[in-house]
């Protein structure tokens, strides 16, 4: 589709009008490109209304006017807008959103409970908290289904890009499919001059904007509907299209409805999705930035609604934008430091360049419970073992561990008494099969750790996370990388030492990391995500999507400890500062036992592991030749089998 409108070039036009845009070429090339800094960039957050309950009404197919409310134990975790027409939020009881709406609909979610090898929703379920565990993979499932929904509809990647925020937010990075529609609408952009790339663009066409329904930011002070729209205008009224289809795709497939902000980032446009709901989209023009975020408390700015909001509240004596403007830079700087001072002069004015990440893969798994009162015994500790097996190995098959898709490698088991969290990690023997009872015994093990320290109890809270995810062997790719011969070898072995991550667990919507936050920032958000302000005796923390570089901080750690790991091939405990070394003498060791010198393995000088005198070790975190070669069952013709594992 391409403009009828003839484009204003340069004749000067009456009533003053400009002769250019005030983007360039170049800028609008970086759009291609989804840069973070390209000042055309279009992104979207797209937020599902009342997502559990919505998820409960689709489930039993309750007619769309109905009230209901998703129920935790003697909480409501979820209201959905009928519900919420009379005056029921997530404060209330259940009995009083009975008696305030007695025709409600009051679902509680479903639980597993000790002796099921699956998660139900049971009708007394609420009367059981001490023995049954929230689970809360239907709507896992169901957010799933949607994201696989969204990743269908839109262009394929690297055009798409899209990052699952929480189980009902979706950030949608729209630049690059946006500068594919632009030149198709508008083709005198294809034509950069050749010779001066930050040449400014022609004005787009003067035509005013269609934005439909939409519901629109007021414009800054300065600004008027009156002006002629520029390139930055367009290219939101383009993502509001492509939003407006996602939104009605889902709404035609899943039934659910979603509201959507739509901004130059992602801060913005989470601002704009929570403006209107339900089943609305907001877009926040440029020209309307200043003006939408002065009507805010900073504190509901993303990555500033934790402690580092509290901070800020505090050395400033202002929660609201609008104060915060008058602040220099410097003094925010000396204030807080350059990082954060810099970052959140800049987040007042609407300013983030922070990334929409696609990559969505689970990092790990956890499983938690919290006991009040505390636990005392082994036996009952098991019996929650075992649960938290059943949930993790179900969303495990799920990732596809039962066809060598991806396998984590490590499990933990977290413990908290007297407010302090320990924690003890085990390697998962590789090149076997991952079940529940490899996973239960493992898990005892830890929790034998943690009760030779003789802290076991009173226990409050336990919780079991797999972690350090990677892509399964399948065929014969494991064996084959034991023909290789020299530095193609090393090469093919070398994982980086990083994967060997401490369980990373992703806090759900009320411990929210901030990830684009500066070092700073997330030094607050560590320590949100580990105060004890939730008053939720259950904490059901949800798969995390990986997200590289950007560290997460596992809640309730700081008091890690988890110094013992497990070689399994000499079955002895190793300081993990020894790690590496001793995984690099077994690997070493292993090729040398090889019946095939196919590798010039290095030398192992000594007999004895390194490590401590104790001779304990431990299997090198990048053991990823060794463990590759252990994924086949048969060793081919000419291989023999590594020993350990
Ligand atoms: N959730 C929860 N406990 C909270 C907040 C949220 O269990 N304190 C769960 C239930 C919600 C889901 O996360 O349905 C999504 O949270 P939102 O904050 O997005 O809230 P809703 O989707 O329920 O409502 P809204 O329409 O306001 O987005
Ligand atoms: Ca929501």
């Amino acid at each position: 589709m391409s403009s009828s409108q003839p484009f204003q070039l340069s004749s000067p036009v009456a009533g003053g009008r400009k002769k250019k845009s005030r983007f360039t070429y170049k800028q609008l090339q970086s759009l291609s490109q989804s840069s973070t800094t390209c000042p055309l960039r279009v992104i979207a957050l797209i937020d599902y209304d009342a997502f559990y309950a919505q998820c409960e009404m689709v489930r039993l197919g309750v007619d769309e006017s109905q009230p209901l409310a998703v129920q935790q134990w003697q909480g409501l975790i979820a209201i959905n807008y009928p519900a919420r027409e009379y005056g029921l939020n997530r404060h209330v009881t259940v009995t009083e959103a009975k008696t305030k709406c007695p025709e409600i609909i009051v679902q509680h979610v479903a639980t597993w409970r000790e002796g099921d090898d699956k998660w139900a929703y049971r009708e007394d379920a609420a009367k059981h908290i001490q023995t049954d565990k929230v689970s809360l993979d239907p709507y896992r499932l169901e957010s799933r289904k949607s994201l696989a929904l969204l990743k269908d509809y839109l262009p394929a990647p690297p055009v798409q890009k899209v990052e699952k925020a929480s189980i009902d937010e979706v950030f949608l990075d729209l630049s690059a499919q946006i500068y594919q529609i632009l030149l198709e609408r508008y083709p005198e952009l294809r034509y950069a001059p050749y010779d001066d790339p930050t040449e400014n663009l022609p004005l787009p066409p003067s035509t005013a904007l269609d934005w439909q329904a939409d519901a629109l930011i007021d414009l800054d002070s300065a600004e008027t509907e009156d002006d002629d729209p520029d390139w930055d205008d367009v290219v939101m009224n383009i993502g509001s299209e492509i939003v407006r289809g996602v939104r009605q795709k889902i709404r035609e497939k899943l039934k659910y409805t979603c509201s959507a902000g739509i901004a130059r980032n992602k801060m913005m446009a989470k601002l704009g999705a929570g403006y209107k709901k339900p089943n609305q989209q907001t877009i926040v023009r440029n020209r309307a930035v200043q003006h939408f975020l002065s009507g805010f408390k900073f504190t509901k700015i993303r990555n500033l609604g934790g402690k580092l909001g509290d901070q800020i509240v505090e050395t400033f004596g202002t929660e609201e934008v609008t104060e915060l403007l008058k602040i220099p830079i410097e003094q925010l700087k000396s204030k807080l430091g350059d990082d954060t001072g810099t970052w959140l002069h800049g987040v007042i004015r609407g300013e983030d360049h922070s990334e929409v990440n696609s990559r969505t893969q689970i990092k790990s798994m956890l499983s938690a419970k919290s006991f009040r009162p505390s636990i005392n015994t082994t036996e009952q500790a098991n019996r929650w073992l075992r649960i938290f097996v059943a949930d993790i190995y179900s969303r495990l098959v799920e990732e596809g561990v039962v066809e060598n898709k991806r396998r984590p490698k490590t499990i933990t088991l977290h413990h908290r008494q007297g407010g302090q969290t320990r924690s003890k990690q085990l390697p998962i023997p590789q090149g076997k099969k991952i079940d529940e009872t490899t996973l239960f015994e493992l898990s005892k093990t830890l929790l034998g750790q943690v009760i030779l320290d003789g802290r076991a109890w009173p226990c409050a809270n336990l919780s079991l996370s797999v972690g350090g995810f990677e892509d399964g062997v399948s065929g014969n790719k494991g064996i084959d990388i034991f023909l290789l011969k020299g530095e193609e070898a090393k090469a093919a072995i070398d994982i980086p030492r990083s994967n060997t991550a401490t369980p990373e667990l992703h806090p759900d919507k009320r411990r929210r990391l901030n990830n684009d936050a500066p070092n700073i920032a997330r030094f607050f958000a560590k320590s949100e995500s580990t105060g004890e302000t939730n008053d939720d005796p259950e904490e059901d923390i949800g798969d995390e999507p990986d997200v590289e570089g950007q560290p997460h901080t596992p809640p309730q750690l700081h008091q890690q400890d988890i110094a013992s790991y497990f070689c399994p091939a000499c079955q002895k405990s190793i300081s993990e500062s020894d790690r590496a070394e001793h995984e690099d003498w077994h690997f070493a060791k292993d090729l040398q036992a090889q019946d095939t010198p196919a590798v010039s393995a290095p030398t192992a000088s000594n007999s004895r592991p390194p490590g401590p005198s104790t001779s304990t070790s431990k299997p090198k975190r990048g053991s990823g030749a060794s463990t590759r070669g252990r994924g086949s069952k048969q060793p081919e013709k000419g291989q023999s089998r590594l020993a350990f594992g």
